[in-house]
């Protein structure tokens, strides 16, 4: 036993001095790994700037600064210097760090003999590790001067410390295990241990050492993921938003804040039954909620919501799969009518898009807005698990929110997305509570918008209305230390979209709609999918029907128009007008060209299911989006997502958000009557091949630009954004430091 002991002694003791070597030769291996990483990534991005660096660099030193500005986009480059072959600086960046002036760098390079086309510096600043990259600029290189970029590595060590993790525990179960094979050894036969061991290798035993593999190839996937996923591009699904979500937000739990909730519980003569609303907002947010957890603050609307939530007004969601949490907040009458129907959606709505609504803005209205902002804010903040959270504020329901939850959160990350147009600054200015909302916003750390223009527009109405500067070459709006990043990004869907599994092959789509509708298997069908919403041009979309069956005899009794439109904001009179202004366009026009059975214009005045809503998709020969303004319209994408036999035509407003995106689709203003029944006549009439072609290459758009590379994007824009806060707030204390101790 004594000798056994021993043995084991040594055993532990050799493997502690593995431990320790392994993990040096990791740690260089990964550090070297990272810096030749970095290294060539700077070489990429100045190469990449060359030519406008050289235009500009004998004329334009404004220009300069702009390229290294660009440059350091990059989410590991620290800071950019220009220097002069003198030593003198050019220009820099925002967060250069002073102590890597031109004139100390140039003289290190030279000091070491290093290329003037290419050096590299490895070396510590107080807050950890940076490289220094310095690249020659002019031929020869170097003529003009060099560029110096300072890359980051304290990410290094963190990952060291991960990795270091993975060793220890990795040797810490090779060392239990070995202990135990020891011990065995000692107390059995070396012939039956040799056996065992022979048993443990071969299969059965395998299981004990299970432990270890899975943890060192835990490791291997880790390193490797993390090595290669810098330079991977690809599509978006909800597997590289979930990593992305990993890596850059380190598990931490992602808040949504909307209006709209993403399930609601309804009571029915038959029981409870769940409700997908008509919502883009929805429709875009759900599929990045099921990939990445968390929890959706919204207003519980539903009859049944009180009777399925817990005590803590919580569900979980979805059913059947149950992968996030739902908050419901309950709203009293005078809240709903003041917030909901008042302020947001007779005042800010009709103020942001251009449909001919005047917009109504009351003091009463207002102050159940501020209220109601306020409660939704709290309940974000307890929702949080940490003091720095990442925040989704969605939505013109909650202009005030992202100022709210920053004051209790000074260092929450709050990323607020307006999900319909910005409009101009005379309209703007419409708005008596103008400065409050500019204000409000600007507790974001990015606020995004679905194109430049409506981000352009914001940031006007910043300049025209409040104290603020405006960073014109980062679009970004700078208040004390603070930024709000203004950003387009344009929404879009899942994709592919999980409802079509629901949905049977096209033809049978064809054939159950026309029997549903009691068309003829040869009736040509076109389909328009709103909710009842003025801005979403109903009226015009059936006057471009009503002209193209005057135009067109050979269609009439073939062509009929079928209108999925569910009731929306129903209590505000201006909908209720709207509701009965398009039951008479349309009774009218079926009357014009209505004969026995047959009615061109088919209005399904009710909420679908999504795969209802898909079938119609599948089943038409055209889908018309005429919306008067849109912020976006996913009715587009979902079209086009559906369309997986590649035929169908798209006509598409003008004045969508979605007509930048989807150029193949047939492009309408839809208050050219003519022009859009033209187009309708066109798309009736266009040969196959054609039709594939479009919809070839707008599946492709939709396909490459989904809703997990929108939520992607913006989730690694903030945490760039996080980390060049963080990385700045360290070189300030620490500078602070240097200034006390050497005043
Ligand atoms: P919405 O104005 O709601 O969205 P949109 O983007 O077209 O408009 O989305 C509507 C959604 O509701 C779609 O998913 C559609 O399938 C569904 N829907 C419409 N009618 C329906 C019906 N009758 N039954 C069932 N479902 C129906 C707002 C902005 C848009 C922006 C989105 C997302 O107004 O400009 O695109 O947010 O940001």
């Amino acid at each position: 036993m004594p000798r056994s002991l021993l043995l084991l002694a040594g055993l532990l003791g050799a493997l502690a001095l593995l431990a320790v070597v392994g993990d040096l030769a990791m740690r260089d291996t990964t550090r070297r790994w990272f810096e030749r990483d970095v290294d060539l990534r700077s070489r990429l991005a100045v190469g990449a700037a060359r030519q406008s660096l050289e235009q500009q660099w004998s004329s334009d030193p404004a220009g300069v600064a702009t390229t290294l500005r660009d440059i350091t986009r990059d989410e590991r480059i620290m800071g950019a210097a220009a220097c002069l072959p003198e030593g003198k600086t050019l220009a820099t960046t925002e967060l250069y760090p002073r102590e890597f002036s031109c004139r100390l760098v140039l003289e290190r390079r030279r000091q070491e003999e290093g290329s003037l086309e290419h050096w590299t510096l490895s070396t510590e600043l107080p807050s950890g590790p940076v490289l220094l990259s310095v690249l020659g600029v002019g031929a020869p290189p170097g003529s003009l001067g060099e560029v110096v970029l300072v890359h980051d590595l304290s990410f290094v060590q963190r990952r060291d410390a991960t990795t270091r993790r993975f060793l220890i525990a990795s040797y810490f179960v090779l060392a239990l295990v070995t202990s135990l094979v020891t011990l065995l050894g000692a107390r059995f036969a070396w012939r039956r241990w040799r056996r065992e061991m022979l048993r443990a290798f071969s299969g059965e035993g395998r299981r004990e050492f299970q432990p270890l593999v899975r943890d060192v190839r835990a490791l291997l996937d880790r390193l490797a993921h993390e090595h290669g996923h810098e330079a991977r591009g690809g599509s978006w699904s909800p597997a590289r938003l979930r990593e992305t979500l990993a890596r850059y937000l380190e598990g931490e739990r992602v808040v949504i804040l909307a209006n709209r909730e993403p399930y609601i519980h309804d009571k029915t003569d038959n029981g409870v039954r769940v409700l997908h609303p008509a919502s883009g907002l929805v429709t875009a947010l759900e599929p990045v909620m099921r990939a990445c957890s968390g929890v959706w603050v919204a207003h519980g609307s539903g009859s049944a919501d009180r009777d399925t939530v817990d005590a803590h007004d919580r569900v979980r969601v979805p059913p059947g799969e149950e992968s996030y949490l739902v908050r419901r907040i309950w709203l009293s009458e005078e809240e709903e009518n003041g917030y909901y129907y008042g302020f947001s959606n007779e005042g800010l709505w009709p103020l942001c898009h251009i449909a001919h609504a005047r917009p109504v803005f009351r003091a009463e209205d207002w102050a159940q807005y501020q209220a109601v902002n306020q409660r939704f804010a709290d309940a974000v903040c307890d929702e949080v698990d940490s003091d720095d959270p990442i925040v989704l504020v969605q939505d013109y329901h909650f202009a005030l929110a992202p100022r709210m939850i920053r004051k209790r959160l000074p260092r929450a990350t709050i990323l607020t997305f307006w999900h319909i147009p910005w409009p101009n600054v005379e309209r703007i200015g419409i708005c008596p509570w103008r400065e409050e909302i500019l204000t409000g916003l600007l507790g974001s750390s990015i606020l995004g918008f679905h194109t430049a223009q409506h981000c352009r527009n914001f940031i006007e109405s910043i300049d025209a209305f409040l104290e603020s500067r405006i960073d014109r070459e980062a679009n970004a709006i700078v208040q004390g230390h603070r930024r709000t990043l203004v950003r387009p990004y344009p929404i879009s869907i899942e994709w592919p979209v999980h409802w079509l599994d629901q949905v049977p092959p096209v033809d049978e789509c064809r054939r159950s709609v026309r029997a549903e509708l009691g068309l003829p298997a040869d009736a040509l069908l076109g389909v328009g999918v709103d909710r009842l919403d003025y801005t979403k041009g109903i009226e015009e979309r059936f006057a471009a029907v009503d002209a193209l069956l005057a135009g067109h005899d050979e269609l009439r009794g073939r062509f009929v128009f079928v209108q999925l439109a569910a009731p929306s904001r129903t209590k505000i009179p201006r909908y209720h007008e709207l509701n009965e202004r398009v039951e008479e366009v349309a009774r009218t026009i079926n009357a014009r060209w209505g004969q026995g059975d047959y009615q061109p214009i088919r209005l399904l005045h009710a909420h679908h299911e999504p795969a209802t809503v898909f079938r119609y998709y599948r089943a038409a020969e055209l889908c018309y989006v005429s919306s008067l303004h849109d912020g976006m319209n996913l009715v587009a994408k979902e079209f086009v997502a559906a369309r997986d036999d590649g035929l169908g035509v798209l006509l598409l407003s003008q004045f969508t958000g979605a007509a930048r995106d989807l150029t193949e689709a047939l492009i309408v203003n839809p208050y050219d009557t003519q022009q859009a029944a033209n187009a309708l006549a066109a798309a009736l009439q266009m040969p196959e091949s054609e039709q594939r072609e479009r919809m070839l290459s707008m599946r492709r758009m939709v396909a490459e630009f989904n809703v997990y590379r929108w939520a992607g994007r913006m989730i690694i824009d903030a945490a760039e954004l996080r980390r060049r806060e963080r990385m700045a707030d360290r070189l300030t204390s620490w500078r602070g430091a240097l200034a006390l101790e050497h005043p």
